[in-house]
């Protein structure tokens, strides 16, 4: 059982994913208040030194830090769909907690449910399990992932059970007008500018069912602008109608792309990314791109989608 991990646990590290949204920043933000009640050392884990601006109005966003603690006993990792996406490496106990349909059960202990929307329902699911008092703080962080993975509640894969939730962290003290504000209605210049950009050089391709961009490393210093920000362009592509799939590839200053896929739902975005060693969900997925060639690789993906087209 987990509880036993967590229980005899000295010092146990909360991880968030690589280049963290708010539904895996969200769910360790609140198991970290959780936490707190029966634990003194507590750290909150990230890989990625430079977190999205947009997720500081969150509980605990100051406790964040990219060093791992050396005394550590006890790991637990929040939205993470495969052991790469931790960013980091230990042979330590570890609780796995998502949603992702790709998840391929790598924790010691795996609290997994794909048919839940957000990471933070199922954080939720089990704090309300084991009746653990949720308070508004916690309340917050959790509805801040069940709104930004369920795009503001517009997502199709919303259900009753999405707006329960909701409902119920709201009455909690969850300040969703808060939430909106951050999430949605807040842009930096940055994403703007990005924006821009990459809506002119948009490619069209399968007869407008497929959008691809490409993001260079030069356009990325010129704009200012992040993964997070590119790829939410991505989206504003899915809003034309004939759009079916969109692909991004994101130049690494480290050699390599990365490349984000989304959908519509009609394409499985998993199951392709899926090939190419990714992984994600129906709607959305991505993986880390070795080879230099962009275009063969589009070409690969484009037969891929065009099969699934048919
Ligand atoms: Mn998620």
């Amino acid at each position: 059982m987990p509880f036993s991990l967590i229980d005899s646990a000295r010092h146990i590290v909360l991880i968030v994913h690589k280049n963290p949204d708010a539904d895996s920043f969200g769910s360790a933000s609140a198991f970290y208040s959780y936490l707190l009640r029966t634990h003194n050392k507590i750290t909150l884990f990230c890989a990625t030194s430079e977190v999205n601006p947009n997720l500081a109005f969150l509980p605990w966003f100051d406790k964040l830090t990219n060093r791992f603690p050396e005394d550590a006993d006890c790991m637990i990792s929040f939205d993470c769909g495969s052991y790469g996406r931790l960013g980091v490496e230990k042979e330590l106990p570890l609780i796995n907690v998502d949603h992702h349909a790709s998840n391929d059960f790598f924790g010691t202990h795996n609290i997994i449910n794909t048919s839940a929307i957000s990471t933070t329902e199922v954080v939720y699911d089990f704090f309300v399990a084991n009746s653990i008092k949720i308070n508004g703080k916690m309340a917050l962080s959790l509805y801040a992932g069940l709104m930004d993975d369920s795009k503001c509640f517009s997502a199709s894969q919303c259900t009753a059970k999405t707006f329960a939730t909701a409902q119920a962290l709201i009455e909690l003290g969850a300040e969703h007008a808060l939430c909106t504000e951050w999430l949605f209605h807040r842009r930096s210049l940055a994403s703007l500018r990005i924006r821009g950009a990459l809506l002119k050089q948009m490619k069209l391709l399968a007869d407008g069912r497929l959008a691809v961009f490409e993001v260079s490393l030069s356009l990325l210093e010129e704009t200012g602008a992040g993964m997070l920000e590119c790829k939410r362009v991505l989206e504003d592509a899915l809003e034309m109608h004939s759009v079916q799939a969109a692909i991004m590839q994101i130049e690494h200053p480290r050699g390599g792309a990365k490349l984000s896929m989304r959908t519509d739902g009609t394409i499985d975005a998993s199951k392709i990314m899926g090939s190419f060693g990714g992984g994600g969900h129906v709607h959305r997925a991505g993986t880390h791109l070795k080879q230099e060639n962009f275009t063969e690789f589009v070409e690969t993906i484009m037969m891929m989608i065009k099969k699934e087209f048919e």
